[in-house]
């Protein structure tokens, strides 16, 4: 049976736009995720969105919405941007979900029975935008809260409260006899300190708004939002459920991991563990707190106009130059700083010359001396052929040590240090100079084996990082998929192949300055961002007008490689219409096809040809998928 592996992001405030930063930590879990499956794992991926508590209820009061339409909306946008950054869920959680509500309903009522929490009085500080309770002598000046700086209000309820006290002890003990329960070892020193100060007991429930899972036994109190949110770790398998069998086959199998950001430490690892020793549920939980991502003048952050989103970076630049970045760039422990400079600089030295070279010089060499086939070389010819094997063999073995400790940075750059020395290899070897001596040839076909062999176990290593890129990578080497395999990294695993006749730049080199501008333009132009729904009427709608097209003759735009010229049927003449959609399909795929046109857009010039309408297509990643119809005809209305 394969181990089994379960990793979860923090769920989410539905707070507003998604940005890289907390953006970062699915992308994280998603690559940890991928290397598990690589690695033969039996996998769970679960993330989701924390709909409760006394900010949602204000902010939606504020947008004249109901809190259920504001999450809902939120929720929607948040799994847009996941297929954007084509996260692999399995299970997305929301907290205002029955599945979930129940949980904690029951989880409340268990711990009041057994006396781990109790009824008291509340008096004390609370920040809503952290939803966390403070004592007077925790908060900063002014009263303000020493997380976020913003201003806490002081709460003085009836409430209930959870016996942390009673646990202290064996937590610290569990610390202790579990090193690795906690990484990076410094976020373990901060937690081990602030249990040592001494624990208070935990405010649990609040009166003062509704917008909760209610207490059952007492349904003026309203569980706090974070007994509620952490509980989404266990609700989501299925824990107190008519059916627990993903609870029992993930939570107690061989490996769990919470993935958090430092702000969100003590949480994870103070109240979640105490509230799991008390119901009794095995703590066999791995925690990885992460830092931030910083922008040169500090956090990032709205009214200072400099936040970074993901969307527009993917648009322009591809997925995979994001995930390489915010994966790279944010260091094991500590912050990271989001500059376009670097961005554009790690573009351009990793992906486009390090990488995107090495692997345009392996296929043309190859092409250009041996019409593109090599074989197995029965023997080393050179000193460095024993070098880069070896390289390859400990590159392998780093990356294990250091994905499985959840340190993709540090294994990227080990990766990256492979990349480079088989670059040396070229310049140790050379190859131009061997392709002169006929005698040199089989020393030469094994100079270009161990470039592929190098290139191949590279791409199987990047699987979980450049998703587009470590395809396009084993198209272009032309690698059978049983040696794309993690079981198949070994040097000499290839006995014969041939290459692509033509190799295509994986990442293309871009200017320098022209994006560094155009990113620090994006950035400062963002200042207002606030998602809000946007609805159309139905007199917005009715003004278009849809009708099926046939289309009779297609061509490839003369001034511009993205877009396609039809000539469509819509019975009442025959119209053309341009369309961005070269990367789809040619344009012999697409005659014969019955479409959906768009009639009555006003007729526009595309890079200097006519368009008078367009063609309905949906659109997933770069991918576009017109919209057939089968049985209907040219002129008929659509609506
Ligand atoms: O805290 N860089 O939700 P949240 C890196 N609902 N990570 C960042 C970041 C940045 N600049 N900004 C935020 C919550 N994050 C709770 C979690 S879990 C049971 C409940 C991270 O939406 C932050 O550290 O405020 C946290 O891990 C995550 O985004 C979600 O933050």
């Amino acid at each position: 049976m394969k181990p089994t592996f379960y990793i979860t992001t923090p769920i989410y405030y539905p707070s507003g736009k998604l940005h890289i930063g907390n953006s970062y930590t699915t992308v994280l879990c998603d690559t940890i995720n991928r290397y598990k499956q690589l690695r033969g794992f039996d996998t769970r991926y679960l993330t989701g969105m924390d709909e409760h508590g006394q900010k949602i209820e204000t902010v939606s009061k504020e947008q004249n919405k109901s809190p259920q339409d504001h999450v809902d909306f939120l929720a929607s946008e948040t799994k847009k941007l996941w297929d954007l950054l084509d996260i692999k869920y399995d299970d997305f959680i929301r907290t205002t979900e029955p599945r979930h509500e129940q949980v904690v309903e029951q989880i409340f009522e268990q711990l009041l029975k057994q006396d781990d929490i109790y009824l008291g009085h509340y008096e004390g500080y609370y920040c809503m935008s952290d939803e966390a309770f403070f004592t007077e002598t925790q908060l900063d000046e002014g009263n303000l809260c020493p997380d976020c700086g913003r201003k806490t209000e002081l709460v003085k309820e009836e409430s209930y409260f959870l016996r942390l006290t009673k646990y202290q002890d064996r937590l610290l003990k569990f610390i202790d006899d579990n090193p690795d329960f906690i990484r990076p070892v410094t976020r373990k020193n901060e937690v081990v300190a602030f249990i040592k100060q001494g624990l208070i007991d935990l405010s649990v429930s609040r009166t003062s708004f509704t917008w909760g899972v209610k207490v059952k036994s007492n349904p003026k109190h309203v569980v706090y939002v974070w007994i509620d949110a952490l509980s989404n770790y266990i609700s989501a398998l299925g824990y107190k459920s008519d059916n627990t069998d993903l609870y029992e086959k993930y939570w107690n199998g061989d490996e769990v991991v919470h993935v958090v950001g430092k702000d969100i430490l003590r949480f994870h690892a103070i109240y979640w563990p105490i509230m799991l020793m008390a119901l009794d549920i095995p703590l066999n939980f791995k925690l990885y707190a992460h830092g931030w991502y910083v922008m040169k003048d500090g956090k990032m952050s709205k009214s200072k106009g400099n936040v970074v989103y993901p969307d527009p970076l993917i648009e322009k630049y591809g997925l995979d130059p994001l995930r390489y970045y915010l994966l790279k760039e944010l260091p094991y422990s500590g912050d990271g700083v989001f500059t376009p400079e670097n961005f554009i600089a790690r573009i351009n030295y990793d992906l486009a010359n390090d990488f995107g070279n090495l692997v345009n010089r392996t296929i043309s060499m190859t092409n250009k001396y041996f019409d593109g086939e090599l074989h197995k070389p029965s023997q080393n010819y050179f000193e460095f052929d024993k070098i880069l094997q070896d390289k390859i063999k400990d590159t392998v073995s780093v990356y294990t040590t250091e994905m499985d400790n959840l340190a993709v940075s540090k294994a990227i750059q080990n990766l990256w240090t492979l990349v480079s020395r088989t670059n040396k290899y070229i310049d140790e070897t050379c190859p131009w100079i061997l392709a002169k001596d006929d005698s040199k040839k089989e020393e030469l076909n094994s100079v270009l084996y161990h470039l592929v062999e190098s290139l191949r176990h590279i791409g199987i290593l990047l699987k979980p990082i450049l998703l587009d890129a470590s395809k396009e990578l084993f198209t272009q080497l032309n690698i059978p998929t049983d040696l794309q395999t993690w079981e198949s990294l070994e040097f000499g695993s290839i006995e014969n192949l041939k290459v692509i006749d033509k190799p295509t730049p994986i990442f293309p080199r871009l200017d320098k300055e022209e994006e560094e501008e155009y990113i620090k333009n994006m950035i400062s132009g963002k200042k207002e961002e606030v998602i809000e729904e946007v609805f159309a009427s139905i007199e917005d709608f009715d003004k278009l007008e849809f009708v099926v097209g046939e289309i009779l003759e297609c061509k490839k735009h003369p001034n511009a490689d993205k877009l396609l010229v039809s000539k469509i049927n819509t019975k009442d003449k025959v119209r053309q219409v341009v369309s961005g959609i070269a990367g789809s399909y040619t344009p012999e795929e697409m005659i014969g096809k019955k479409v959906i046109v768009v009639k009555n857009l006003k007729p526009v010039e595309l890079r200097g040809v006519l368009s008078e309408g367009m063609i309905l297509a949906g659109k997933r990643r770069k991918n576009y998928e017109v919209i057939e119809v089968s049985s209907l005809l040219p002129g008929d209305k659509v609506s």
